[in-house]
């Protein structure tokens, strides 16, 4: 690899399974700017809006740098000695299963194998689990079922060698961007390369596709089975293929064919045209994600993708093959190092008496536990009802990213010690802690993580870290530790864990397992450092890029598994009580809870307000209106949300983000409506299927507000969100406030500025702006219905002299630039309408020349084009 600039540091990004390479440029006082890796193999340059605005994250000032217990500020070996403390009297007393760890896809392989030996090796509980439950577990659980081993086959250039992608229940574009940048450049220099989108909503991915299912939400099964059965009918099978390498094809496509295509709800041309592609396209990779792990069904549903790879021998060779993305920077190597509750380090299994065996001597101990620990749904359950009283939680926020939030947010609050490690205390989860443990934050610290397809890559610090921070491995081992175990917990930097590691897999190998990198053992501190990306398994005998190309599997019998599968719909069916599918995901420039991305003005520009998208039909049905807040409930809880008129959704269903938390929005938690139903073989959540009502939320009074500095509203409903000038928020409430200055000034905390205000009693409208001389402080604009405003215009002004706030409008005729399209640039959706129509721009790439929207990082290009097509189809025809 070239090495990079003076000054500059090598690293990755700490987001999405990607696995992107960046170049990091610290400014010397402690912020820095971020550069895509052109040397690294997964992204060659690329960086998506997330990506690139990693250096307006960095900051210190959420940052909590001090431990804390009971909520006051404590030393370190305090802080540390009280959770070695606690932990081992709880163990002493009620056993190792009263306690728990619940920890991150988003550790570095070197935290998460600590966490692994404390918990499994020493404490001697498998009460280990991850987020990764709420996300990968589904494929893990059908990788072992049908190979034998949990491993993706493919690799990320079967993307760009295949003839057709089909992305499943993935929002690509969105949730991970470089690869769709990937594949979309492959697809203009192979112009015959198809692509095909099975989503129930029509989301951004959609909008360069070939073809779009938009199927029943849960109906991949019997979508896929349908294909299963079509092979079958059409002679398709690779009976050579089948013969020697898999098992149970004849009772899977006897499954297949009683099951029929038409829950999914499609057309039959739909389901023709996508059987005819699919079966008369060899190089087929089927790419999915949480539209197909996040079932009560996840496993049968990647079992009935993956049987058709199997049928047709389509797997293991260049441009084929089911492929797994993963969701968070490390999904896959908290796989590797046996985050799971029911795995072992290295693919090794609790269950298997040799692994044990082996683990339990290279660790040097007896504690190992025989049997598999409480999966998250499981061991949240055991948190409430009181048999887990010692919890640690790591990297991680279940209070809202959980099913049944609210419930699981009042058990964490009720659990007799909880121990939050994370870089902010302002999560929903960290302010239920006991004890507070401050970890250093990507661009502090050090280690490895796996992307998708099996690349190992180093992040490296670039800044310096807060002397009163430490690395999570580091926290976890001090703990091992005090707790009695100093000499299993030893290292001096996380090259010594990696280089353990990376011994205890030779052991792995020798045990023809497919996880081994023992050829990385020997590196010592320099060779750590400089690693370059590197795909496993690394075992001496030279590289594999596929696996299973040579139609060898990991079961006794070395044969694949194809399993017999059949449709069910999700667990729990609408009702005329809860007549709504809600579906729920992400967005383009948010992270999960939002504690990093959200501290970007321009990343959280895009989309400032929790929303809700209702089709059409169901907007007249429900005598809705366009802003209006909505109320969505159930028996677990509600959520109040902007309306989002879109008929991007069917109707009947629903979609909302999943981002918003008790910080930014306490009305808006979307996992307080999601009921805790899993996955029987996987204990994946059902997150994206809950069942809900819908009506009107009958505000009083809707609001809008800028400051800049940090306010906390106290009314019904409030979401805010950072601006370049400091903060903005939108508020709606049931009482009406008896003195609007009065609320206004506590809200803002100005009890002395100097105020203007501008009231209509009779129409119940206020509006009140606060001057420091001519310098607006913060403004709030009030009415009895959602009110029009150049709101992004707004957004700017706290901080610059604007005594003339009040009007809610630019003077003069500057142009309203509407929502942010372009992240990169903050360019708004009207700036860009505007220079489509003047300049009759026909393409995103003369957009791009225009206006330079979307020449960057390109994450907004699918934005483009809606917005290019938006405007084709209200023109007349010339
Ligand atoms: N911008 C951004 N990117 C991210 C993340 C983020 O928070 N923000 N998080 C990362 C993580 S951890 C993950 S796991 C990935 C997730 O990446 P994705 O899985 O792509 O993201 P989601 O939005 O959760 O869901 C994908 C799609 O599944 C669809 N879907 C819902 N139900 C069904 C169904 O029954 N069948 C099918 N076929 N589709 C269905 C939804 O409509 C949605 O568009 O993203 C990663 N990347
Ligand atoms: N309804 C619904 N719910 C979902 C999903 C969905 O699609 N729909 N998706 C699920 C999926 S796929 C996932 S992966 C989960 C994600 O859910 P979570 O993992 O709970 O969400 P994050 O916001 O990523 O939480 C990470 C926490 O770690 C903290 N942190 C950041 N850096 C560090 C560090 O270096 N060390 C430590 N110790 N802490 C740090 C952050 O501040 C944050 O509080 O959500 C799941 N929940
Ligand atoms: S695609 Fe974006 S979020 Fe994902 S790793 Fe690359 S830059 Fe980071
Ligand atoms: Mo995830």
């Amino acid at each position: 690899m070239l090495p990079p600039e003076a000054g500059e540091v090598r690293s990755t990004c700490p987001y999405c399974g990607v696995g992107c390479g960046v170049l990091l440029n610290p400014d010397g006082h402690g912020g820095l700017s971020v550069r895509g890796d052109p040397e690294h193999p997964n992204n060659r340059g690329r960086l998506c809006s997330k990506g690139a605005a990693l250096g307006e994250t960095v900051g210190l000032a959420e940052r909590q740098l001090f431990p804390q217990i009971d909520g006051k500020d404590a030393d370190w070996d305090a802080a540390l000695d009280f959770v070695a403390r606690r932990f081992m009297d709880v163990r002493a007393e009620h056993g190792p299963d009263a306690t728990a760890f619940y920890v991150s896809g988003q550790l570095l392989t070197e935290d998460y194998y600590v966490a692994n030996k404390l918990m499994k090796g020493f404490i001697g509980s498998a009460n280990i689990d991850t987020n990764s439950r709420l996300c990968m577990a589904s494929t893990v659980a059908y990788h072992k079922r049908a190979f034998g081993t949990d491993t993706v086959p493919g690799v990320y250039d079967d993307l760009e060698e295949a003839d057709l992608v089909v992305l499943v229940g993935s929002n690509l574009a969105w949730c991970h961007p470089v690869l769709y940048q990937r594949i979309a450049a492959a697809r203009q220099a192979r112009p015959h390369m198809k692509l095909v989108v099975i989503d129930p909503r029509r989301t951004a991915t959609c909008d360069d596709a070939d073809l779009h299912l938009p199927l029943a939400i849960g109906s991949d099964v019997a979508l896929f089975n349908g294909l299963l059965a079509e092979i079958g009918r059409r002679g398709a099978v690779d009976h050579t293929y089948v013969h020697a390498h898999t098992r149970g094809l004849d009772e899977a496509l006897a499954a297949a064919k009683a099951d029929s295509p038409a829950a999914t709800g499609l057309s039959g041309e739909d389901l023709a045209a996508f059987y005819d592609l699919w079966i008369g396209t060899e190089k087929t990779v089927t790419v999915f994600s949480q539209g197909v792990n996040q079932s009560s069904s996840g496993t049968d549903k990647v079992n009935a993708i993956i049987n058709c790879h199997l049928a047709t021998g389509r797997i293991g060779r260049p441009g084929m093959g089911p492929f797994s993305v993963t969701g968070q920077p490390n999904a896959m190597g908290g796989r590797e190092v046996g985050g799971l509750a029911n795995t072992l380090a290295c693919h090794m299994e609790l269950s298997d008496s040799r692994h044990r065996q082996a683990v339990g001597d290279f660790w040097g101990t007896r504690s190992l536990p025989t049997q598999g620990g409480l999966k998250a749904v499981d061991m949240f359950d055991a948190v409430a009802d009181g048999r887990i009283k010692a919890l640690w939680i790591v990297h991680s926020n279940p209070a809202v990213t959980m099913p049944d939030a609210d419930r699981i947010r009042r058990a964490i609050a009720d659990c007799p010690f909880v121990v939050v490690s994370d870089i902010t205390l302002r999560t929903d989860t960290a302010r239920l802690a006991d004890v507070f443990l401050p970890a250093a934050a990507w661009g502090e610290k050090s280690g490895t993580v796996t992307n998708s397809d099996r690349t190992i890559s180093r992040q490296r610090a670039a800044l310096p870290m807060p002397v009163s921070t430490r690395p999570d491995w580091h926290i976890m081992a001090e703990v091992g530790r005090r707790m009695g175990w100093a000499d299993a917990f030893a290292w001096n930097g996380p090259d010594e864990i990696f280089g353990e590691y990376a011994r205890l897999s030779a052991i792995a190998g020798r045990m023809a397992l497919d996880f081994d990198i023992s050829a990385m053992a020997d590196m010592d501190a320099f060779a750590y450092d400089r690693m370059a990306p590197t795909r496993w398994p690394q075992n001496g005998s030279g590289a594999i890029d596929r696996f299973f190309a040579d139609g060898q599997f990991f079961h006794a019998d070395k044969r694949a598994r194809i399993v017999a599968v059949r449709h069910r719909p999700p667990a729990i069916a609408e009702s005329s009580d809860r007549p709504f599918r809600l579906n729920t995901g992400r967005l383009r420039d948010q992270w999960h809870t939002m504690t990093r991305t959200a501290l970007s003005p321009r990343l959280s520009a895009h989309l400032p307000e929790p929303f809700v998208d209702v089709h059409r039909e169901d907007v007249a049905r429900l005598g809705l209106k366009p802003a209006d807040l909505v109320r969505l409930s159930n028996d677990c809880g509600s959520a109040i949300l902007r309306l989002r008129q879109n008929d991007e959704v069917r109707p009947g269903t629903l979609f909302a983000p999943m981002h918003w938390t008790g910080e930014n929005a306490p009305a808006s938690r979307i996992d307080a409506l999601v009921p805790s139903i899993t996955d029987p073989l996987s204990g994946q959540p059902e997150t994206k299927a809950a069942t809900v009502r819908a009506e009107r939320f009958d505000a009083r009074w809707h609001g809008f507000a800028i400051a800049q500095e940090r306010f906390t509203p106290d009314c019904e409903y409030w979401a805010r969100a950072r601006t370049g000038a400091g903060y903005r928020a939108e508020l709606a409430g049931v009482e009406t406030p008896e003195k609007w200055e009065d609320w206004a000034r506590s809200l803002f905390k100005l009890p002395g500025a100097d105020a203007q205000i501008m009231q209509d009693a009779a129409r119940g409208s206020c509006r009140i702006a606060f001057l420091d001389g001519e310098i607006l402080l913060a403004a709030l604009y009030v009415a009895r219905k959602p009110i029009a405003l150049m709101r992004d215009f707004l957004v700017g002004l706290p901080g610059s002299e604007a005594n003339w706030a009040l009007a809610g409008q630019a003077r003069g005729d500057v142009p309203d630039p509407g929502p942010v399209v372009c992240a990169c640039f903050s360019i708004g959706r009207n700036t860009i309408a505007r220079a489509v129509e003047a300049e009759k721009l026909k393409s995103v790439e003369a957009i791009g020349a225009a206006t330079s929207a979307g020449t960057n990082c390109g994450s907004c290009k699918a934005e483009l084009r809606q917005i290019l097509a938006k405007i084709a189809l209200t023109e007349p025809a010339e």
